[in-house]
Order: C-alpha cells, then structure tokens, then sequence
C-alpha cells in the first residue's frame, strides 16, 4: 500500500501557509488518500468528493486502468520531446481525433495551454486563411469567462481578481455578453472578428447553463461571418455534462474544440486543440509547440482515461444521475427558503443559495458539508458547486443527497 505522511491537518497546512504562495484560500482539510468517489484525509476520515478536482477527475479517483498504464508506460519511456518521434503519440492521435471527429490534434498540457493553443491557431487562420490585415485579428470572449491564470486569458477576463494589477493587457479581445445572440451578431460585423471562444456552460461564473439553442445559433452566426466557434470545453467535456462534450448537445462541431482536465482523469496533466486541416495546417514546424506536450505518458495516460469514459458509459450516467440530483434538489428547493434554485446539466450542477453574493453562507454550508462528509467548493459566496466523479453509483448519489439535504436543513 501507499506509504502515507504522517503529518496532522494542521501541520500539513501550517507548512503550506509558510512555504507557499497564498495564492489559494482552500477548504480546511488535508487529503491523502483517493479511490473513486472518495477521498481520505490525514486523520482518515473518509468523504464524498463533489468537487473532482474541478471536473479533472470524472473518472473517479486513481482509476485502476488508468493509473496501470501510466505506471507501464513511465517504466519505458517518459519523455522525448518533440525533437524525436516517440512511438505512443500517434497512435493516441489516431485515437483521439477518431473519437472526436477532427483531422488533427495539437497536444499540450494544461487547460490553459490548450486556450492559448486554440487562439494561436485562431490568429494564424485569420492571417492565412481569412484574408485579416496584419496584427488586426480581433476574438470574442463571453462576459464572466474564465480559461485559466496566463497574461492572455486573465487580458480576456471580466473578473477584476483575475486580471488586477496583471496590465498591461494583450490587445485583439473583446467581450460580448454570455447568452445573447443579438450582442454577439452586432460584435461579428466587424469583419476583423476571428474567433468567438465560449465555455458551453459558464464553470466558474457559477455553472451558468445558456438558453437552449444558444450554441447551436451562436455556431451558425459564427458561419455566417466566417469566423470561428471555438469551445472551452476543459471543464464541459469528458462526459461531465452527459455527452462526451457538451456541444454535442446541440449538434454543435465546433471549429476548435479544447479539451484538458478529465482527458487525463486528473492523473496528469494533459490538454489538446483539436481541429480540422484548414485550421491545423496553417500552423508550421517551429510554430507552436511545447517540452512535455505529446510525452509518451500523457498519451497513454489520456487513451486510457478516453477509453474509461466511454466503457463505463461515464456520459450516460452522468445524463441520467444528473435529472435525478436536479429534480431531487429542486423540490428540495421548494420546502427549504435557504435554497433558491438548482441549474445545470449532466453531473455540473450548481445550487444557488438565497443569500448575497458577498455573503458566506455557501462557505459556511461547505463546512458544515465536509464534517457530515462530503467536499464541495462554493463559486461567489452563494454559489455551491456539486460535481462528483461520474463514476458514482445511484445509490451513492442518494446518500449524498440526503447529506445535502440534511446539512442545509440544519441552518
Ligand atoms: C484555478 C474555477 C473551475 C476552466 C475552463 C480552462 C481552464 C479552466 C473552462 C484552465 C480551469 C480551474 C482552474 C483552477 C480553478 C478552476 C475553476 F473555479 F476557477 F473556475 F474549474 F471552475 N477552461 N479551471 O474551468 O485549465 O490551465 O487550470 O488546467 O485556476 O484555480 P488549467
């Protein structure tokens, strides 16, 4: 078994606090230990996790098969770089973009190298393909996006603790609001508009679902101007919201489809743009590239998280166990006066708390949730996100219900 620290939560957490950056206000509890839907701390109470790593981990904790073929792989070979061919990487191409329905992918690391991958090939295509005069490329952004911490995606951020005192701003966004058609369709008559980049539903600003058809017309606006649909789906994709990503809902392909999180199951950290030829091609040797991006183990690692997903029908019982919680909670909603609503789709759900947004209610439910064993963060202080590995069972998302229930009751 797994040799375990021996340090007490408060240890643990006072090393952080002196050796770390503050860059982080975490809940008080100190993990060691996963397995499923489950995670240990170091005084080995056991809790539900309903946060998974952010959606990383919609596998479920250390996934046997997925942390078997890591384990193969890294006593082989773990790293080549993209000097040298290495001989996993394309056939975990083959793989992905066969899965995904793409031409060609472009491997990288976090989530957030897949964003900046994504408007890099955006750029490129307006240049080479669009016919953009030189460096006037413009690309949409939603209103309250979030894609992750570097200078371009905190330039594109509406959220003043993502992007304060980060100036100067990369130039060529601009913002439209989430879920309107009209704003986005009066953005587009600029005939330098590129790219539109859009989460399918909203994460960090609180599991914001749009108005169904949203994408499907935002896509055909897109079309129309010749410009690209670009969907964030680092957080969406891998099955969280009941398809294997969630434009798929509504038929919607996008030009560039970002993938990161669970395309590793939260083993590693692995992201992809995914694209067709007449956006890829425009990106030459030299170009774009990365150390660790396409590393043996990544592939490996990512194939097999991929073929977990789709064996285990992650995306149908994510579809499935998700009407349950939304409907469960929704009358829930209607005896408790503390709970106001329930949104989202598949296993990304959210629950709105009748309190304001400065207010720490939901912080306070979260601690009040962790003592009666279950993990789960809030978004803006009246904001608790609820998203478990898909891999649980219905039976387990009942108790975890009644957890829920119960604990709100009790303020
Ligand atoms: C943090 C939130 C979630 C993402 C989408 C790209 C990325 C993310 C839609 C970048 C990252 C994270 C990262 C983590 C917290 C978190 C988060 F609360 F901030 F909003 F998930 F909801 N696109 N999301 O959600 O991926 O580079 O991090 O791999 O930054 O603290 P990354």
């Amino acid at each position: 078994m797994a040799v375990l620290n021996k340090l007490t939560s408060q240890e643990a957490i006072e090393l952080e606090n002196k050796h770390g950056a503050h860059n982080y206000h975490p809940l008080p509890v100190v993990l060691n230990k996963g397995e499923g839907v489950h995670v240990w701390d170091v005084e080995g109470k056991k809790y539900y996790d309903f946060l998974s790593a952010y959606s990383a981990v919609n596998q479920g904790h250390c996934h046997p098969k997925i942390i078997d073929a890591m384990i193969a792989q890294a006593k082989v070979l773990t790293l080549t770089s993209r000097a040298f061919h290495n001989d996993v990487l394309g056939e975990y191409e083959k793989y992905v973009t066969n899965l995904f329905g793409y031409d060609k992918i472009l491997p990288m690391n976090t989530g957030v190298e897949g964003g900046e991958t994504a408007l890099k090939l955006c750029r490129k295509w307006a240049y080479k393909v669009k016919g953009v005069p030189e460096n006037k490329a413009k690309i949409l952004f939603a209103e309250n996006n979030f894609w992750g911490r570097t200078l371009a995606a905190v330039s594109s951020s509406t959220d003043p603790s993502a992007y304060n005192d980060y100036g100067p701003y990369l130039p060529g966004f601009e913002i439209v609001k989430y879920n309107d058609l009209g704003a986005l369709e009066k953005a587009l008559e600029d005939p330098n508009v590129a790219g539109f980049m859009v989460e399918p539903i909203q994460g960090e600003a609180g599991v914001v679902v749009p108005d169904e058809g949203y994408l499907k017309k935002a896509y055909e606006l897109c079309k129309s101007k010749n410009v690209l649909f670009i969907a964030d789906e680092v957080q969406t994709g891998i099955s969280r919201t009941g398809k294997l990503f969630c434009c798929q809902h509504e038929d919607v392909k996008p030009d560039i489809l970002i993938l990161g999180k669970a395309l590793s199951g939260g083993v590693f950290p692995v992201s992809a743009a995914l694209a067709d030829d007449e956006v890829m091609m425009t990106i030459q040797p030299g170009e774009h590239g990365s150390t660790f991006g396409g590393n043996p183990i990544a592939c490996k690692v990512a194939m097999a998280a991929l073929k977990v997903a789709v064996d285990e029908n992650l995306s149908e019982n994510a579809e499935k166990l998700g009407i349950i919680f939304r409907e469960e909670l929704t009358a829930f909603a209607g005896e408790n006066d503390l709970v106001k609503s329930v949104r989202g789709k598949g296993l990304l759900n959210a629950v709105l708390i009748n309190d304001t947004e400065d207010s720490s209610t939901a912080l306070d439910i979260c601690m009040k949730l962790r003592d009666n064993g279950l993990l789960a963060k809030p978004t803006h202080g009246n904001i608790i996100r609820f998203a478990p590995p898909l891999v649980i069972t219905e039976a387990q998302l009942m108790e975890c219900i009644s957890i829920i229930k119960n604990t709100i009751s009790e303020f």
